[in-house]
This record gives structure tokens, sequence and C-alpha cells, in this order.
């Protein structure tokens, strides 16, 4: 069910700002949440405002901006860091306290009594002032079932918007987050939030499972960012969720403008798109072996579960390589505007072949091939292969 209907947290402004290389000035800021906005998020995480005077400014600057996603800004179960959070005029405040027993014996000291009792006093505050409030336990999968459970009954039953799940760690597998979230759901009437970290690779996965079993919310960051390895990228949640409903996720998000974003961030932040990144990365819609790019070319979908224009982006076939077949040879000889038969261009992808077997081909060297295919006697390109002497037709090289 919650997989034709959930809500993006994008935390690129909270989590995110816990990344290793981040650093955002507040224009900077602004201008993420104006393209995260345009994007169609539906709410955007900023850093608590206790954390700086500065970051206070820039949550009340954004939160006064009047964009369609709702503003969220993120604090410690503390009447205190409350109070500054709804100066800033956010919709929606995120409350976080430590359940598990590490962080109860070494960071805040605390009983599962005494959480649920500064639970009460925060959200019921946070409630009576009109805005959202989330309740979440960080390092849930270390935590007592039996805690957490307790801890989320009763913020439920105080009437929160949400509860949240956060694998802090990076811990869990996507089959223990299922059981985590279907008990929950069995639980509490509220929305459910799942947060989850990716030192082991499994964060979209999780994230996934967490709507299969009920969630409703999936926190994000742009390209991944955040604390060590970072959390569910936004991207890689798009695409999973595209290939569930590519029409919802089309419906509702400005698909075109993720590069864009991811652009702008990896730019801000100091970091390239990684070459395999979801949907964006150079390769996403590269296709390179014969048989592949044969298929390509009769019908996308035989080798692709994304279609690239749905995303403002253009498919590549790769072709000069060892690997490559004639179809796609031809494919690119027509694109060429070139007239060679068949039996030309079979002849043409044998020796574009033969001198990928020698080194590394450029599509130049292999398009400076083609347009000359015809005009150079094949005794001659097979002197030069034989000679180990590899140059291209009209003194390219290949
Ligand atoms: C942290 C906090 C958090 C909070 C997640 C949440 C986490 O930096 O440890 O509020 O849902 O991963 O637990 O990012
Ligand atoms: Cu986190």
């Amino acid at each position: 069910m919650s997989l034709q209907n959930f809500a993006i947290i994008e935390s690129t402004l909270r989590e995110g700002e816990q990344f290793a290389g981040a650093f955002f000035t507040p224009d900077q800021k602004v201008q993420i949440a104006e393209m995260l906005d345009a994007f169609g998020v539906e709410y955007i995480e900023m850093t608590s405002p206790v954390a700086s005077s500065q970051s206070f400014e820039d949550c009340r600057r954004i939160a006064r901006l009047g964009l369609k996603a709702k503003t969220l800004t993120h604090i410690r179960c503390r009447m205190d860091d409350a109070k500054i959070a709804l100066d800033t005029g956010v919709d929606g405040i995120d409350v976080l306290f430590g359940t598990s027993s590490i962080l109860r014996q070494f960071s805040h000291g605390k009983s599962i009594a005494q959480i649920i009792d500064a639970a009460i006093e925060v959200v019921t505050y946070i409630k009576s002032q009109g805005v959202e409030v989330r309740f979440s336990s960080e390092d849930s999968f270390r935590s007592d079932l039996v805690d957490l459970l307790m801890v989320y009954r009763a913020v439920d039953e105080l009437g929160v918007n949400r509860v949240g799940i956060a694998d802090t760690v990076g811990v869990a597998t996507p089959r223990q987050v299922y059981d985590l979230v279907s008990t929950l759901r069995g639980v509490v009437h509220c929305d459910i939030e799942f947060h989850g970290h990716n030192d082991t690779g499994c964060a979209i996965a999780n994230s996934f499972a967490a709507l299969e079993a009920g969630a409703t919310h999936v926190d994000t960051s742009v390209l991944g960012i955040g604390e060590r390895v970072g959390i569910t990228p936004l991207g890689g949640l798009i695409a999973r969720m595209y290939t569930v409903n590519p029409e919802l996720v089309k419906s509702k998000y400005n698909l075109p403008l993720l590069r864009d974003i991811e652009n702008l961030v990896a730019d801000i932040v100091g970091i390239q798109v990684p070459f395999n990144n979801y949907i964006t990365g150079y390769t996403a819609f590269t296709h390179k072996a014969g048989i592949h790019a044969k298929g390509i070319l009769n019908n996308p979908e035989t080798y692709e579960i994304l279609k690239p224009e749905d995303f403002g982006l253009t498919r590549y076939i790769h072709i000069a390589h060892r690997l490559t077949g004639w179809n796609a040879v031809k494919y690119r000889a027509e694109q060429l505007g070139l007239s060679l038969t068949d039996q030309e261009i079979k002849e043409a992808t044998a020796h574009i072949k033969a001198l990928a077997d020698i080194k590394p081909l450029a599509m130049e060297d292999v398009d400076a091939l083609l347009r000359n295919w015809r005009s150079t006697p094949k005794e001659e390109l097979e002197e030069q292969l034989r000679t180990g002497q590899i140059n291209l037709p009209r003194g390219e090289t290949a």
C-alpha cells in the first residue's frame, strides 16, 4: 500500500550537513531547498537550530520561503530545543531520542521510563503549538523490541504525526526492517518513517522493505551524503520506486531536475557524481556488448528498466570495443548518414574488433573508419593490421 503512497523527507540540509565534506553557506542552503522543492519532495529537513546561531537563521529563512514542501527541523527530546525550533516557524519538528542500551549507557544515561516522560512533555508541547511532530528512536535496530514498542505506543497515544525508525549505524537487513516495521504497524496508528544508513549498502533496499511493510515516509539525501557513508540516496530511492510505478513517480516528481540537483550538491561539497550512480551516473544508460546493443536497438526495454528520456537523459551505445556487434555498428553508420551495405558493415565490424584487440579505441576512431570504409582498400587495412601499424585511414590514429 505505501508503495503507492509514500513521501520523501529530504535531509540533505540536515543529515547531509553531517557529511565530512559539507559546508553550506546560507545562500547555498536556500538554493538546495528551492531545487528540492521544484523537484517535488514532500518535506525538507534542516539542521537543528540549536546547533549554531547561523543554523537558526538559515532554518528560519527557509521556513519563510513559502515552499510547497513542508519544512522540518530536527531536535533532541528537550523542551529548550523544542522552544527554539518552534521560533523558526517550521511546519514540523522531528524529535530524536536514543533507546538502545548502548546509547542509554554511554550517551544520555536515561531509562526507558525517563525517555517516555521526556517524550510526553516535549511532544505534548509541540503539538499544542499546532505544528507536526515526529518521534524517532536513534539506533532502533540495536534497541530492545519491547522497550521500543513501549516508547512508540506511548507517543502514538499522545497523537504524534509519525514515529521514526532509524538504522543509525547501517546494521539492518531488508528482512529485519520488514519485520520491525510490520510489527510496529500493528502497534501504532500514526505514520511511520524510516531513516537508514548505508554502511553495508542496504539503505535503498531497507527503505523499500520499510515501505512494503507499511512505512509511509523515507528519509533521503542528495547522493546519499551524510554521517560516514551516508543514507538512502534520493536518486536511488527514485529509481527503486519508479520501477514499481513509473507513472506515479513521474507525476509526483520533476525527474529531469535530479541531475541538476546532484550536480549542484556534488559541486558544493566537493565530490564527483559516481560513474555508476543510479540514473545519472555517466554509464547508467550506456550499452556495450553486441547482444545488449542489438536488443536495445530493437526495443530498449530489453536491457533498460528506467527510460532515460523520463529523466531528461539519453542512452548511448558504445561500439568502439571488441565486444561490439554489427547491428550496433550499422546503427552508428546510419547515425553518421552513411549508406553501407550489410556486408560492408560486417567487414567493418570485424576490423573494429581486430583493432580493438590490440588497443583501446575511441569513438572518433570508429567513426573515421566507417566514413572511410568503402574508400580504403580492404587489403590496405589488413596490411596495416598485420604489420602492427594500426593507424586508421586518413592518418587517424587508433
Ligand atoms: C544521528 C541521528 C540520525 C537521526 C535519524 C532520525 C540517525 O546523527 O545519529 O531522526 O530519524 O541516523 O539516527 O540521523
Ligand atoms: Cu542518520
